[in-house]
């Protein structure tokens, strides 16, 4: 009888492996520089690029695999990596003076946990996070489920799948900002090096009390100092505005699957033409309830899976209805927008041929 319990287990354990396949260890290695991106054919902003692109590179992994991540630091600014809407342990959350210290320029520092839980979820620098967000410093992290069950590809026959990671940004504020830090981190970073310290050279207060009286002996908080802000005024699709995000190209019978993740400030309001979609995901975590919308919102910080089967077949618009989500520089149309391009069973999409209008 024994015998017999530990043959059928076996044959479960083999029976389920296939399905359920082995965790693996992925490796990724981000290269963090400073250098020009171009938003825009006449827009080029000076960026924080990860192995010289904007979004940084995709993590893509099934649940329960090890993520390695190296990080190279080829900039003189500091940085951490944070897995957001991952759990991951402590010590690998990457939070600056909270979870470790800052990578300096020349270090390297390698990230190692557990990629859980499955979904649609993101990475981003926690470092001086509102400068380095908008620098270009963030990328997908798509864990699929080990579960067949729980995978939305499979329970909606996804066709054709798309991620897309929205900022907002400012241009001059950027440019200046990443100039005077990189310069005022260059000049620390020599001080140091001639003292042989970590050249951050921040102040760090033990505790509040510590910086209660810092401040009563005549400490100078950098709040009160007065720094330049942002005022956003292109709104990026990875990494570029409407014109330059490439249209979605499917056709009637496809089930599109829309991976939106804001990494940005701004609240954007994305308005589809033509179709209802479903909103099956929130943070990356499936709902028990998909949502049937035409517009989504999407917060700052927040991912949201999307579901399409258009039926009519033509050019859709997609665009932010806060109108200045639309925008570049103030100009409509621009900002987070894109065409839907829907075929028809023959492959065709529509008689009008759209063309690229930034006068209206
Ligand atoms: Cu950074």
């Amino acid at each position: 009888m024994k015998k017999k319990l530990q043959l059928a287990l076996v044959l479960l354990v083999i029976l389920l492996l296939p399905v359920h396949g082995r965790a693996q260890v992925k490796r990724y290695t981000f290269r963090i520089s400073i250098g020009s991106w171009n938003i825009l054919p006449d827009v080029a902003v000076k960026s924080l690029l990860i192995n010289n692109q904007i979004p940084g590179p995709a993590i893509e992994v099934t649940e329960g695999d090890v993520v390695e991540v190296k990080v190279i630091n080829d900039s003189v600014l500091p940085h951490t990596i944070h897995w957001h809407g991952l759990e991951v342990p402590n010590d690998q959350d990457g939070v600056p003076y909270v979870t470790q210290d800052p990578i300096e320029q020349g270090e390297t520092y390698t990230y190692r946990f557990v990629a859980a839980p499955a979904g649609t979820r993101f990475w981003h620098c926690h470092w001086s996070t509102l400068l380095h967000i908008s620098g270009g410093m963030y990328g997908p992290l798509i864990i699929h489920p080990r579960d067949p069950r729980q995978d939305l590809n499979r329970k909606y026959g996804v066709t054709l799948e798309r991620t897309m990671m929205i900022d907002s940004i400012d241009p001059a504020w950027q440019d200046k900002m990443l100039t005077m830090m990189a310069k005022m981190h260059a000049k620390k970073g020599m001080a140091a090096r001639e003292e042989n310290h970590k050249s951050s050279g921040e102040r760090l207060f033990a505790d509040v009390g510590e910086y209660r009286r810092a401040i009563e002996d005549g400490y100078q908080s950098p709040y009160l100092q007065g720094l330049p802000k942002p005022s956003y005024k292109y709104h990026l699709i990875n990494g570029h505005p409407y014109p330059l995000v490439p249209p979605v190209k499917t056709r009637v019978g496809d089930t599109v699957r829309l991976r939106l993740i804001n990494v940005g400030n701004l609240p954007h309001y994305l308005h589809f033409h033509g179709l209802q979609l479903l909103v099956v995901a929130i943070d990356g975590n499936t709902l028990a309830n998909p949502r049937r919308v035409n517009t989504v919102p999407i917060f700052p910080g927040q991912a949201k899976d999307l579901i399409l089967q258009p039926q009519i077949p033509g050019w859709w618009a997609v665009h932010d209805h806060a109108e200045w989500g639309s925008t570049n520089n103030g100009h409509f149309p621009g900002g987070t927008m894109f065409l839907l391009g829907v075929a028809d069973r023959e492959g065709k999409i529509s008689a009008y041929i759209p063309r690229i209008s930034l006068t209206q």
